[in-house]
C-alpha cells in the first residue's frame, strides 16, 4: 500500500508513521509536512521506507502530484495548538480551512481513499456535572479559532463525500498524550518544567476536565477506520479518560518524585473550554477496537520517562515556547 500522510512530522503523525512501520512491514510511506515549529524531522529518525517531502498542504502543486501517487491519504496536518489560535489565528484559518479544501479538491481528481484526523472540540464543551458525553450525532459548536477552523474542516469533507462521492471517513478523537508532543501541550509543558527546576502552571482553579487517550490508541483506531470504517462515516475515539488538569497535575508531581501541591495557578484562558467526554461506542461495537492503555498513571509514568530519556529532542522548542507563555501572564 502506498499511504500519504500529511502532518507526519507532528505529534501524533509522527507516531503514526513509527507504528505504520513497525506494525505494517511492506507499506511505502510518504510525509508532506511543512516543518512548522511543531514538526520536526527528528521525530521521524531515519525510519527505512519513509519519504518526507517538506511541503504546504494548501499548495496544490505540491499535494496533487503526491495524491496521484497514492492509494490512502490520512491527513493529521494542522495548526493544533488553542492558545496560539488565540493569540494569531491566520495559520489556523491557512491551514485547517485552505489546506482541507486543496487536499480534498486532490483526492476528488485521483479518486483516492481519506481519512481526516479531527477533534472532539468541535462539539464545544459540557458542564461539569453533565452525565452527557458527546456523540456523533452531537451537534457542532466550536469555542476557538482552532476548534472552528477544525470543524469547518469537518464540513467540508462531509459535504465533498456527499456532493461528490468522496471515499473519506472522519475520526473526532480526544486529548492525545504520548511521546513526541510539543512542550507547549499541557502535559509535556509541566513534565519539562519540572525536569527544568520550575514550577507546573495551571490555568484558573484546574477544573477544566479533559478526557486522555494513549496516541498509540488512538492510532490504532484510526488503523481500525482505515481498514473496516464506512465510508462517509465519523467515529468518535476516546478511552473514558476523564481527569481535571489538577487531577493530572498532581500525578505528574507524585510521579516525578514532587510535592503534589507545588504548582502555581495562572492566568486563565480565554474562553477556556470546560469539559470534554467522549462516547466511543460506535467504533467499539461496529469496528471491534479497544484501548489497551485502560492504566493512565502508567502511561503518564513512561511518557515522563521518555521526556527524561529525549532532552535532545525537546529542548530546542523550550524557551520560544515558555517565552509566548510569560508574554501571556501564563
Ligand atoms: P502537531 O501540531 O503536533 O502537528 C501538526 C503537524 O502539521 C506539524 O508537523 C506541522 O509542521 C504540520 N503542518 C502544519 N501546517 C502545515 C501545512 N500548512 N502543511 C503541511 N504540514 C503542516 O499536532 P498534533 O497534536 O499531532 O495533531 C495532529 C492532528 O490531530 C490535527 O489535525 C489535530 O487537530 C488532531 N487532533 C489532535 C489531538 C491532540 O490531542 N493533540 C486530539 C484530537 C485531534
Ligand atoms: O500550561 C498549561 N496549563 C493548563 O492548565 C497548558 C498549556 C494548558 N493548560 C490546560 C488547558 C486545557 O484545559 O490544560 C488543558 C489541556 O491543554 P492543551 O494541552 O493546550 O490541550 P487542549 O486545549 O485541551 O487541546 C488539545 O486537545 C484537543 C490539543 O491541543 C488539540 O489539538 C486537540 O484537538
Amino acid at each position: 500500500m502506498r499511504l500519504l500522510v500529511t502532518g507526519g512530522a507532528g505529534f501524533i503523525g509522527a507516531n503514526f508513521v513509527h507504528q505504520t512501520v513497525e506494525e505494517r512491514p511492506g507499506t511505502d510511506v510518504t510525509v508532506l509536512d511543512k516543518l512548522t515549529y511543531a514538526g520536526s524531522a527528528g521525530s521521524l529518525g531515519d525510519i527505512p521506507n519513509v519519504r518526507l517531502i517538506e511541503g504546504d498542504v494548501a499548495d496544490p502543486d505540491v499535494v496533487d502530484p503526491l495524491v496521484a501517487e497514492a492509494d490512502v491519504v490520512v491527513h493529521f496536518a494542522a495548526e493544533s495548538h488553542n492558545d496560539n489560535s488565540l493569540l494569531d489565528p491566520s495559520p489556523f484559518v491557512h491551514t485547517n480551512l485552505i489546506g482541507t479544501f486543496t487536499l480534498l479538491e486532490a483526492v476528488r481528481r485521483h479518486g483516492t481513499r481519506l481519512h481526516h484526523i479531527s477533534t472532539d472540540e468541535v462539539y464545544g464543551d459540557l458542564e461539569l456535572d453533565d452525565p452527557a458525553r458527546f456523540t456523533e450525532r452531537t451537534p457542532y459548536n466550536p469555542s476557538s479559532p482552532y476548534s472552528s477552523t477544525k470543524a469547518g474542516s469537518d464540513l467540508l469533507v462531509r459535504a465533498w463525500v456527499r456532493s461528490f462521492g468522496l471515499a473519506a471517513t472522519i475520526s473526532n478523537c480526544s486529548n492525545n498524550y504520548g511521546p513526541f508532543q510539543h512542550v507547549e501541550k499541557f502535559i509535556p509543558r509541566q513534565i519539562t518544567n519540572l525536569l527544568d527546576g520550575v514550577r507546573p502552571r495551571l490555568y484558573g482553579a484546574g477544573r477544566n476536565v479533559r478526557d486522555w487517550i494513549h496516541v498509540r490508541d488512538h492510532n490504532r483506531a484510526v488503523w481500525t477506520i482505515i481498514d473496516k470504517g464506512r465510508i462517509g462515516e465519523t467515529y468518535l475515539i476516546g478511552a473514558d479518560g476523564e481527569k481535571s488538569n489538577r487531577e493530572v497535575v498532581e500525578l505528574i508531581l507524585e510521579l516525578m518524585g514532587c510535592d503534589r501541591h507545588d504548582y502555581d495557578n495562572v492566568a486563565d484562558r480565554a474562553g477556556h473550554d470546560l469539559r470534554y467526554a467522549i462516547d466511543s461506542t460506535r467504533l467499539r461495537t461496529e469496528l471491534g477496537w479497544e484501548p489497551t492503555f485502560a492504566d493512565f498513571e502508567a502511561g503518564l509514568a513512561d511518557t515522563i520517562a521518555w521526556y527524561r530519556d529525549h532532552e535532545e529532542w525537546w529542548r530546542p522548542q523550550k524557551a520560544a515556547a515558555e517565552a509566548k507563555y510569560a508574554a501571556a501572564g501564563q
